[in-house]
């Protein structure tokens, strides 16, 4: 044994010297040691030492404590470099554990001799931040209250959405279909399905102008339009006002029924905390400068009757930011829209926009304020089979960037972008699992996770 305790120390102080020169560490905040005494004999124990970071992803550790009584030491150690000194214990991760991700937990261990009782340790320490066993922050406690009552009225903040405390929020949600088809779907079974179990935080409400939409009746889809935003409203979710221009791409074919739209719903809805407006849905065959020129004199008969309003402009390309011309968002952050409080609008088909849409995204979000007000999890046409991992990878990107969605839609279209199965709405129950498509389901998933939003 004194031949083994003297090889060891030799070893320690070797492996102590490459420790500390060896690469250094990301600091771990939080984490948690579990010390057990796997067994025991006259003299000599074995020990299991779980070691979980709870803190941010490290590329190597150490860990160390102190041995509470003289006569404990160690005497083999494995999936670690061991070493003590007097009572002082540390372990250094090797090759197979040195990664731990946030969550992720090592479990090393070692034979030791004792005099005494053989107590354990108690304190710990990773890469030299006590393992109180607590995270790094606290997860997000979901505050009570609908999102409305939570958020307040939003405004933008750098590139961010924020809420009435100035802090950034992500709003998670869907879009109707063309209200002019799908008005069946919009009842209060439905907005109440989608509040309470779909947790979703916003409605987008899609007023088609063209293809028997709003210029066919303006006056009647001013207050299909106004009836949604108190339908939302009185269940805690935001609105967002979609003039859904498509077929012409250009928007200044609608302008003067924009202004006039406009003009009425935000006279009509100024004193509301969850009215947003989207001014044009997908601009497409028009140029950045064509569509900026609009938003600039839309932009001002929405502020002359509610003027904190966040106010959405869509982009070139059927709002890809350019990215479906051949272009990019330079040539908006190059020449933006001369208004405040606004935000460009982003959409994706998630089986057909993959990784260079992303790579803008990621790029331009540094420097616009973005959000997704629409997306599909299927390919451009709103058929096709759903890619979900496409999906998985973009909602992640909005999750981490902050960046608000809806998803193309809240309805039971026979087409796979729809969220309920084709006949639902016919029904009472918007409710059951049964009602949900491949891509409602996932959609639901996502969305009914709890919001974190800041309330301080
Ligand atoms: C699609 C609908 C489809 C409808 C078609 C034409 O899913 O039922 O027949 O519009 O009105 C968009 C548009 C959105 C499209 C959707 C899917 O904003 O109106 O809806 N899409 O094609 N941009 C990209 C895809």
């Amino acid at each position: 044994m004194k031949r083994l305790l003297a090889l060891l120390a030799t070893c320690a102080t070797v492996l102590g010297l490459t420790a500390a020169i060896g690469p250094q560490a990301a600091a771990a905040a939080g984490c948690k040691v579990d010390y057990t005494v796997a067994s025991q004999w006259t003299g000599g124990f074995q020990a299991a030492v779980k070691i979980t970071n709870l803190g941010a992803p490290v590329t190597g550790w150490t860990l160390g404590f102190a041995m509470p009584d003289a006569g404990q030491k160690i005497a083999q150690g494995w999936n670690a470099t061991w070493s003590q000194s007097g009572s002082t214990v540390t372990a250094v991760g090797v090759d197979w554990n040195r990664t731990l991700a946030t969550g992720a937990a090592a479990d090393v261990g070692f034979t030791g001799s004792f005099t005494g009782a053989n107590p354990k340790p108690t304190a710990f320490t990773l890469n030299g931040v006590a393992c109180t066993g607590a995270t790094e922050e606290p997860p997000p406690v979901p505050a009570d209250g609908t999102p409305v009552d939570i958020n307040g009225p939003l405004h933008v903040c750098g590139v961010n959405l924020c809420n009435q405390y100035n802090r950034p929020v992500q709003l998670r949600g869907m879009s109707t279909h063309g209200i002019q088809w799908f008005s069946e779907c919009y009842n209060a079974a439905s907005l109440e399905a989608l509040a309470k179990d779909w947790k979703s935080d916003l409605l987008r409400i899609a007023m088609y102008v063209q293809e028997d939409g709003y210029e066919t009746d303006p006056a009647g889809f001013t207050s299909r339009v106004n009836g949604l935003v108190d339908m939302a409203e009185a269940r805690g979710m935001y609105a967002l006002i979609d003039f859904h221009t498509l077929t012409p791409g250009d928007p200044n074919f609608n302008l003067a029924r924009a202004k006039t739209f406009f003009a009425s719903v935000a006279a009509r809805n100024a004193d509301k905390k969850n009215v947003i407006y989207e001014i044009a849905n997908e601009p497409n065959g028009v140029s950045w400068s064509a569509i900026k020129n609009y938003a600039e004199q839309v932009i001002p008969v929405i502020r002359a009757a509610d003027p904190d309003a966040v106010v959405i402009v869509g982009t070139r390309g059927w709002s890809s930011l350019g990215v479906s011309d051949g272009s990019n968002e330079s040539e908006v952050v190059n020449n933006p829209v001369h208004a405040t409080n606004i935000m460009y609008a982003f959409h994706f088909y998630a089986a057909s926009h993959k990784d260079n849409y992303r790579t803008t995204v990621s790029r331009a979000a540094s420097q616009l304020p973005l959000f997704v007000t629409e997306f599909g999890t299927v390919s451009a046409t709103g058929g096709g089979a759903m890619d979900a991992a496409s999906t998985t990878a973009w909602l992640n990107l909005l999750d981490q960037l902050k960046i608000s969605y809806a998803n193309w839609t809240y309805s039971d279209a026979p087409e796979s972008s729809a969220a309920l199965r084709p006949g639902t709405c016919a029904g009472s129950d918007y409710s059951s699992s049964g009602v949900l498509t491949e891509s409602g389901a996932l959609l639901k998933n996502r969305i009914s996770t709890p919001d974190s939003f800041p309330t301080s």
